[in-house]
């Protein structure tokens, strides 16, 4: 078991909306200042997705390389574009997030039912953005919806080989109606199923909504990493909206020392994931 956890902060995602969540960050100035918060709080990575002026999800590419330019500035930040987008977005959209050269970039490990939607993620589709991702030195952080996804990750190595910098990387995102229940009996199970992947795997896991602590208390005992943020959860316990991402970096840090396994440097993680210099 690593001795450190490595937290990403999601701190928007493209699901919630600005007039329901007010505390969201949308803009370029809220999303550095965010960044900043969670890094000094335990964060090592940051999962991004972009809104346009009126708040809703874009993937403009200028916006994402303004974006990718500031947090480097601003933050010593692991970045990560997501290259999910939202659900209506169309692959040629999502696979030129990687134009904005991030350091690294999110890719979902096959179809799932989402909510009353469907995310979509064709093996093809999969394929070129793995493969697009090794020839630009971008790390993947391969999104597990449920569980036949790794047996697809599985499949995706070994014909198409290990991504840039030969560490694999897995996120659970777990409890999406549609997906894999939020539970720790999901961690588990998802844990074991790692057996077939390379060894020296990591993972980390998200739980969405009420599933949020569940899940970072499992994986956490499970030997797992953290994602945390306001992209899962926009309710810190009951009756209590979220007021910041760093409110739930600070929670999820403070969870990380009590289990002995103390927030991981940005320095480490680089090294860990095997991002480009
Ligand atoms: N917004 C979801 C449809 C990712 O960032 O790669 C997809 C998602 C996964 O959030
Ligand atoms: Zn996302």
């Amino acid at each position: 078991m690593t001795t450190t956890t490595l937290i990403t902060v999601a701190p928007t995602g493209a699901e919630s909306s600005k007039t329901d969540v007010p505390a969201l960050p949308v803009t370029l100035d809220e999303l550095v200042a965010t960044a900043k918060e969670c890094e000094a709080v335990g964060a090592s990575i940051i999962h991004v997705h972009l809104r346009d002026d009126a708040a809703r999800p874009t993937l403009d590419l200028g916006r994402l390389r303004d974006t990718v330019a500031a947090l480097r500035a601003e933050t010593g930040l692991i970045v990560q574009l997501s290259s999910g987008g939202a659900v209506t977005d169309p692959e040629d959209d999502r696979i030129r997030v990687l134009d904005a050269a991030p350091d690294m970039a999110s890719c979902t490990m096959g179809t799932v039912n989402f909510g009353d939607d469907v995310f979509l993620n064709r093996w093809e589709f999969i394929v070129a953005l793995h493969e697009e991702m090794r020839e630009r030195a971008i790390v993947p952080e391969y999104e597990i919806f449920d569980l036949g996804h790794l047996t697809s990750l599985q499949r995706l190595l070994d014909k198409h080989g290990l991504p840039f910098g030969g560490h694999v990387h897995v996120d659970f995102v777990l409890g999406v109606p549609g997906g894999a229940p939020g539970t720790a009996e999901t961690v588990v199970a998802f844990k074991h199923a790692l057996r077939d992947l390379p060894d020296g795997t990591t993972f980390s896991a998200t739980g969405i909504g009420r599933s949020t602590l569940p899940v970072l208390l499992a994986s956490l005992s499970a030997g797992g990493h953290l994602r945390v943020g306001m992209e899962d959860t926009v309710t810190y316990a009951k009756g209590q909206p979220v007021e910041s991402n760093a409110q739930l970096v600070a929670r999820a840090a403070g969870f990380a020392r009590l289990a002995q396994r103390p927030p991981m440097a940005v320095t480490e993680a680089r090294a860990l994931l095997g991002i480009r210099a």
